[in-house]
């Protein structure tokens, strides 16, 4: 294979569709010598089926708001691809979604499935639509209609859906009800994230920024050095943050920033219990403003608006809320401010620029499909459990996403380690991912 040649193709029947080509290429850059070195790959022409999604279904959402008037919007899901297991991955609802976007998200959910070593195969799905003001009762409507158009897709051995972006407990909860009512089934596998007491798993809330502090205390132990007293910037204030922040405040790391799309709050002496709680708080409440946080903690949270993340000074930076929020300029200036370990959460967090500038000047990088795995990681955990009918313990499901993480952190090492003795743990990630699935796809013949 040749990259530029795929990529050219790709470029030619897809125009546009620019967050799906960066992801696609990411991939393909860092498995190319590998995937060279086995001609039964190139026979089976692995890449370019893995490329595109096995299918994606549009549809139509309507729905009524509370002022009694019509909307529309439109859902999709992307089921991509299935040679590890059911396709598994988030729903997102928001204004920015498109197939494209959903595509680049399927794309590397099947690579970050495969690392977790569980029966996963990858999908993702969403809506163009922004919960960003709504009520309860709108939510709600919007879910249920959603799932009106989704449900005969999707099972425990077909598709299992979860949260990301704008989709929470509350609405997998609304999912759901409406699946089983149409389903005729109580059939708890066909989506994760479900509260706990009716098929949801304790943990799972958390796991997404746990497993990522499981990782990043990994790259910090790799250089000899401990969590203990180092400085962290997350964006967002979301689901992912909230748990980064629990952990790494555990961990003994200073929290120091959080950002919202109104701007930045600088947490001077980190960030205690109470504002922890707090955020999950301002999630609730759909305001989208980080600015909540200051007003609450006048004096613990400091807000300027219009700042990201990265203008605060930190040892990790961690974007945490949305693809391409770290730019090459954004990377710059944390490296001048000394920034010692970066590592995505959000699922490609980082343009290619900023990854390229953080890896030139030395400081480790790692990508969002490792070391946000932790999430589908304890998905996979809740549907063990639905199936085997058990509940595991919160200790227990944190034992578990812990070694899963270690796992991939060491696989992660393994392939890619560079002749100098850094580690490149962007092809480590994408070669490890690929592997296992390229593997599955030969011995299950052409299909
Ligand atoms: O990006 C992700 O891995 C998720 N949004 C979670 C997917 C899942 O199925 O738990």
């Amino acid at each position: 294979m040749k990259v530029n040649d795929i990529m050219a193709a790709l470029e030619a029947k897809h125009p546009g569709e620019n967050e799906y080509l960066q992801a696609v290429r990411e991939v393909l850059e860092s498995v190319e010598e590998v995937y060279n070195q086995h001609p039964e790959f190139e026979a089976a022409k692995i890449v370019e089926r893995l490329v595109e999604p096995d299918r994606v279904f549009t549809f139509r959402v309507t729905w009524v708001d509370d002022k009694g008037q019509v909307q529309t919007n439109l859902g999709y899901r992307v089921q991509y691809n299935a040679a590890l297991g059911a396709y598994k991955g988030g729903l997102r609802f928001h204004p920015a979604v498109n197939v494209s976007m959903l595509k680049f998200l399927g794309f590397e959910q099947i690579f970050k499935n495969s690392l977790t070593n569980l029966p996963l195969g990858g999908g993702k799905g969403g809506a163009d639509f922004d919960p960003t003001g709504k009520s309860d009762a709108e939510v709600m409507r919007f879910c249920q209609a959603f799932m009106y158009e989704l449900w005969r897709n999707i099972g425990p051995d077909q598709d299992s859906p979860a949260g990301d972006v704008g989709v929470g407990g509350r609405e997998i909860g609304y999912m759901y009800g409406m699946y089983k009512k149409l389903a005729r089934e109580h059939s708890t596998g066909a989506l994760t994230g479900k509260a706990y007491g009716w098929g949801g798993s304790l943990i799972r809330p958390e796991a997404t920024g746990f497993g990522a502090m499981y990782y990043v205390d990994r790259m910090v132990r790799q250089k000899g050095e401990t969590m203990n007293g180092k400085t962290i910037a997350l964006s967002g204030f979301g689901n992912v943050a909230w748990g980064a922040a629990t952990k790494a405040t555990e961990l003994g790391a200073k929290v120091v920033a959080l950002s919202g799309p109104d701007g930045v709050c600088e947490l001077p002496n980190g960030i205690d219990k109470e504002m922890i709680d707090y955020m999950l708080v301002m999630r609730d409440s759909r305001r989208n403003k980080v600015q909540d946080m200051a007003d609450k903690f006048p004096g613990k949270a400091i807000f300027t608006p219009g700042k990201k993340a990265w203008s605060v000074k930190c040892d990790i930076a961690c974007p945490s809320a949305f693809q391409n929020e770290m730019n090459e300029e954004d990377a710059k200036m944390l490296i001048a401010n000394k920034v010692q370990y970066v590592a995505e959460i959000s699922n490609m967090g980082c343009q290619p620029a900023a990854i390229a500038a953080i890896q030139n000047a030395g400081i480790p990088f790692a990508p969002g499909k490792a070391v946000n795995a932790g999430g589908v990681s304890t998905s996979g955990l809740e549907i063990s459990q639905n199936a085997g009918h058990i509940n595991w313990t919160a200790a227990e499901v944190d034992q578990k996403l812990h070694k899963i993480m270690n796992d991939i952190y060491d696989m992660c090492v393994e392939y890619g380690k560079q002749a100098d003795g850094s580690i490149n743990y962007v092809k480590g990630a994408n070669i490890a991912g690929f592997m296992r699935v390229a593997k599955a796809m030969l011995a299950q013949g052409i299909v």
